[in-house]
């Protein structure tokens, strides 16, 4: 049984996709015609998470449906896990193409980071399906890929960002430090939670989902306005690295 917080919260978190899914389509009108390619992958995130979320709050509301089993006596969003395993690697695919400059090496560490994303999701996934103590085994799995997406955040993109433009520089330290910050808080949320260890009080379950809603819509809705509102930054990327990487 979900509680009413707990599903007035997965409909928050459905309005605030939905929100920020219409804020990026008004954007994407205005912006310029070598940025557009941003607003594309920067709207499919919320139009990703407003559908998963909109099916989580409904099964909660209803006692069943889709996006929830029963796993080890507890409610399992599984939905939450279908979101991730898109819109991770989307999000890493934007700053990436921001900070990477146009040429052969960047498809090859986009892909790699993807991977290791994906794999972080899955292995996260399957340790929230195992029952017993083997669970903490895929966390750990999946920990390893995130450590290592991690790794190239700091030695790959904010190394590459330091020999660009200024605006562009500036705008990859800070979606860089949103991914530091947020992003680990995932593995936490999930060990505290009800996929781990059950420690957030009497009713696990409602903050865990609390803490999911803030973290995802402040990881894709805020992260995407920062992104999509630094127009100086895309310009100057849009200019020079997708148009010329196309070209190749
Ligand atoms: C899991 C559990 C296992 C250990 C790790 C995890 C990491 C999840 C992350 C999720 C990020 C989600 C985002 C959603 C956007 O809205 C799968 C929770 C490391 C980093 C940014």
């Amino acid at each position: 049984m979900v509680s009413g917080l707990g599903t007035t919260f997965l409909w928050i978190g459905t309005v605030g996709m939905l929100l920020g899914l219409l804020a990026f389509v008004a954007m994407t009108a205005s912006a310029r015609e070598e940025n557009k390619a941003f607003y594309y992958i920067t709207a499919l995130i919320p139009l990703i998470a407003v559908s998963m979320y909109f099916a989580m709050a409904l099964a909660a509301s209803n006692n069943g449906g889709f996006g929830v089993a029963k796993i080890d006596g507890h409610p399992f969003f599984y939905a939450r896990y279908i979101d991730w395993v898109f819109t991770t690697p989307l999000l890493l695919l934007d700053i990436a193409l921001i900070a990477l400059p146009a040429g052969r090496g960047r498809f090859a560490l986009i892909g790699t980071l993807i991977a290791a994303d994906i794999y972080m999701i899955l292995t996260g996934l399957i340790g929230g399906l195992t029952t017993g103590p083997a669970k903490y085994a895929w966390w750990g799995a999946s920990c390893v890929a995130f450590a290592l997406i991690l790794y190239v955040i700091v030695t790959r993109l904010f190394a590459a960002a330091r020999s660009q433009d200024a605006a562009v520089g500036g705008l990859v330290r800070t979606l860089g430090t949103v991914i530091l910050v947020l992003w680990t808080a995932y593995p936490i949320v999930w060990l505290l939670g009800t996929e781990g260890l059950s420690l957030f009080g009497s009713d696990s379950l409602t903050v865990e989902i609390i803490l999911y809603a803030i973290l995802d819509v402040s990881a894709k809705v805020g992260f995407g306005f920062l992104l999509l509102s630094n127009r100086k930054a895309l310009d100057r990327v849009g200019a020079g690295t997708l148009v010329a990487s196309a070209a190749r």
